[in-house]
């Protein structure tokens, strides 16, 4: 079942508490304290995952929680961290505030991913509560709880090609055509009820292909199906318009190409500008021809790109395809939206992706943080590495195992990513085991 929108309320695992504890030894009554640190809280995260074209995975479960950290322990050992939730969506899957509907993320691209609620910190045990005057300190710190928030997660298809037309033109008959879909497909309007997705894959050149409900007049205004599914058309690089010719007159298809258009351009006006190719379809059918070299007069008239063919004997779907092909190669990638921080969500504002272009964390503060740091001062750049850390960064890095020194951009910024250098250094002169919860 297709599902495009749905809320999500996350909870992430709190830190666990600190130990209070005194070493023992023979002879020693009462040795050095040695309580060891709770562990951190594991975050709860959302990954983009190629092969899901739905959100359907949240029909019913909406409640997701991470595990908590446990307990720091005598001896210094410290608490195991908490495991943190992956929450796998479609890619092209938008997050936003629930309260205030600010777009957080846009998990555009396989594998894109963020940070929706960090884990809380493990508490410190009283073996860091050492010093010149505490000789046996019996505090220790209880953890920090997991921060939590609710969702909206909303699927905004990303597909090279959105077939779009009336109803019976012959849209998912050209998904099955072009594609290994199996889209269903019949002699009544409105049998395509949600968007439907296959990769047509054609002598090396890919495209992804989205056959969407038909549109009929007022689509934008709500009439008809068509209207929850156009958002799916707005992030699709070029639109292959599906004509029937074969049932309608060439005045009647003609009438119908408009009026699909200017339902496009009622929902939104940038589509006006989006490439667009019309396949008039169905020319199997007898007098289809004669209609299909009108309309193409009509459309050659208005300067818009055109073929001819049939979904049902395959006539023209070569051409079709290399013309698909063609078009995209000159067309560029879409964008994401844009994130719309402001200070109570900035935490969970950005997202990281890999790609042939390498890693990038994508985030206006972000990037405006490393951008503000000054890269030669040591405790500059340690202040920008607890930030980060902080902000459940270095966790997202971490989870795309991210190996030491490579290479993270960050706006205009490359950075060596060393994960040591984020955690902050104990105190002088004790050789105390690292351990990622330490905190100064
Ligand atoms: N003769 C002929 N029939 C076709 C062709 N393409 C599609 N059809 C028929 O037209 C009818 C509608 O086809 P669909 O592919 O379901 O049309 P659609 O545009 O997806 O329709 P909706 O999902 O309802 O919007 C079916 O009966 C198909 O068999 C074609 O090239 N030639
Ligand atoms: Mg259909």
């Amino acid at each position: 079942m297709f599902l495009d929108r749905v809320e999500v309320h996350v909870q992430a695992g709190a830190g666990g508490p600190g130990a209070v504890s005194f070493r023992r030894e023979k002879f020693i009554p009462m040795g050095g304290p040695d309580g060891g640190d709770g562990g951190r809280g594991g975050s709860v995260l959302a990954v983009a995952k190629a092969g899901l074209d739905t959100l359907s995975d949240y029909r019913y479960r909406h409640h997701f929680k991470a595990q908590s950290g446990t307990n720091g322990e005598g001896n210094e050992r410290h608490g195991k961290k908490g495991e943190d939730l992956w929450l796998e969506v479609p890619p092209g899957t938008v997050v936003r505030e629930l309260r205030s509907g600010r777009i957080l993320a846009d998990l555009m691209a396989e594998g894109d991913r963020t940070v929706l609620c960090a884990g809380g910190r493990g508490g410190r045990g009283n073996a860091r509560f050492k010093g010149p005057t505490q000789r046996a300190p019996r505090i220790a710190e209880r953890g920090e709880p997991g921060a939590s928030g609710s969702f909206v997660l909303e699927l905004r298809i990303v597909a090279d090609v959105g077939l779009i037309g009336a109803p019976n033109a012959g849209k998912s008959s050209l998904l099955a055509a072009l594609t290994r879909a199996t889209p269903k497909v019949a002699d009544y309007p409105f049998t395509t009820l949600h968007p439907e997705l296959g990769m047509l894959d054609e002598g090396g050149g890919q495209a992804l292909l989205a056959d969407l409900p038909g549109l009929i007049e007022g689509a934008a205004e709500g009439r008809g199906l068509g209207h929850d599914f156009l958002r799916h058309v707005a992030r699709t690089r070029l639109l292959l318009q599906v004509v029937d010719v074969g049932t309608e007159g060439a005045e009647e298809a003609e009438r119908t190409i408009e009026q699909i258009r200017a339902e496009l351009v009622a929902f939104d006006q940038e589509l006006a500008s989006r490439p667009r190719l019309v396949f008039l379809n169905k020319i199997d059918l007898t007098g289809a021809a004669q209609v299909a070299a009108e309309v193409g007069q009509w459309l050659e008239a208005k300067g818009v790109e055109h073929l001819s063919g049939s979904a049902a004997s395959g006539q023209g779907l070569a051409e079709l395809k290399a013309q698909l092909l063609r078009a995209l190669s000159a067309l560029p990638k879409a964008a994401p939206l844009q994130v719309e921080a402001t200070p109570e969500v900035l935490a969970t504002a950005f997202v990281v992706r890999q790609d042939e272009a390498g890693i990038r964390v994508i985030g206006k503060t972000v990037e405006r943080r490393v951008a503000m740091t000054d890269m030669q001062n040591p405790e500059a750049v340690q202040r920008l590495a607890n930030y980060l850390r902080r902000k459940g960064v270095e966790r997202a890095l971490a989870s795309l195992g991210v190996a030491r020194g490579a290479e993270v951009q960050v706006g205009e910024a490359t950075l060596v990513w060393r994960p040591d250098l984020v955690i902050p250094r104990r105190r002088a002169g004790k050789a105390a085991p690292r351990h990622e919860d330490a905190a100064p």
